[in-house]
């Protein structure tokens, strides 16, 4: 994966740190999952450079709406969100990416000292060189982490109170308890009195939805695919991309987009050596996209030690950013 395309924070891997741990990684959670029943593969795998190509694209076709819908909630309410910023604040941002978001804020909170935290660590040094370029009086410290992991926040945040910024409904890929651990991870960063400023996709027509992640152009299914052709690739796989198909459909019971890739045929796949049996139309689970209600999301919230004190949505109420502060 090259860093100079967009990808969704908290779902990159190291590779351009840790290639052959990475390697090892992929392997092992792709021979796990595909002796799952049902089969399974973690949607962080389909980050690859072309992936990330992808996952860009996406974000372009007509029916991908959290994007665009994010970044207008953020343009249109940035005044109200700065109000939430405590004066002379840290804002870490988790999984920081372009900054396209950030920026948007810090032009219109009292912001001090902005610390992005990113895996690849050369994008996020060029990134906060242009941003620390453009506004002179910001401090800008990056940091290269895994910010799902502990990590050391530079000493200029310490004594400041602190703001998370966590946009893109990344934390929806999550399963509720992974998303419910971030929130209290995120919670032991920022601190006592603390806010963490999150946007999650909301629950809504189930067409919206669904037209969302099944485009008329096909960029959803071919980021789907994508991930057999990487099996292939780095782990020996002998996937016939052919004899899948994209199949994408939303989950009431447990408000969430289920992507899946669906085996046209009985069949018999190898990766690294290894045999894997598919009935015809058995698939592999390869992402989840959970959608919160404002309510789920104010549980999910208290149940991890932060209080929902504001909510920002677009006219349609597709798309919510929250501001939690912590109990
Ligand atoms: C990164 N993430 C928030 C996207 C989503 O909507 O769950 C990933 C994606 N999968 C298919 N389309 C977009």
């Amino acid at each position: 994966m090259t860093a100079h395309v967009r990808v969704p924070r908290g779902l990159r891997l190291p590779s351009d740190v840790v290639s052959d741990a990475g390697r090892v990684a992929f392997l092992t959670d792709v021979i796990a999952g595909l002796s799952a029943d049902p089969k399974r593969i973690p949607p962080k795998y389909f980050y690859d450079e072309r992936g990330s190509q992808l996952f860009e694209a996406i974000t372009r076709t007509p029916e991908y709406y959290p994007t665009r819908t994010e970044l207008g909630i953020l343009t249109e309410h940035a005044a109200d969100i700065a109000r939430v910023i405590p004066d002379g604040a840290a804002m870490i941002e988790f999984g920081a990416g372009a900054l396209t978001k950030a920026r948007i804020l810090l032009a219109a909170a009292p912001v001090s000292v902005f610390v992005p935290v990113d895996i690849s660590g050369d994008f996020l040094a060029g990134e906060a060189a242009k941003l620390a370029a453009e506004l002179p009086d910001l401090t800008v410290r990056p940091v290269a982490a895994d910010f799902t992991a502990p990590f050391a926040l530079p000493a200029e945040a310490e004594q400041r109170p602190r703001v998370g910024f966590f946009p893109g409904s990344t934390l929806g890929n999550y399963e509720p308890h992974e998303a419910a651990a971030f929130l209290r991870h995120a919670g032991q960063i920022i601190g006592p009195g603390g806010r963490l400023i999150v946007g999650i996709d909301l629950v809504k027509d189930v067409d919206v939805l669904n037209r969302a992640y099944n485009d008329a152009s096909g960029v959803t299914a071919a980021f789907n695919l994508n991930l057999l052709r990487r099996i292939n690739r780095e782990l020996g796989g002998n996937f016939d991309l052919d004899t899948f198909w994209h199949r994408a459909f939303y989950n009431r019971e447990h408000h969430r987009i289920e992507m899946h890739l669906a085996s046209r045929v009985r069949q018999r796949v190898r990766v690294d050596g290894r045999c894997f049996d598919f009935r015809r139309g058995e698939t592999i689970h390869t992402e989840s996209s959970y959608k919160y209600t404002t309510e789920l999301f104010r549980a999910l919230a208290a149940g991890s030690g932060w209080r929902l004190a504001e909510t920002w949505t677009d006219r349609d109420g597709w798309f919510a950013v929250h501001a939690l502060v912590r109990a």
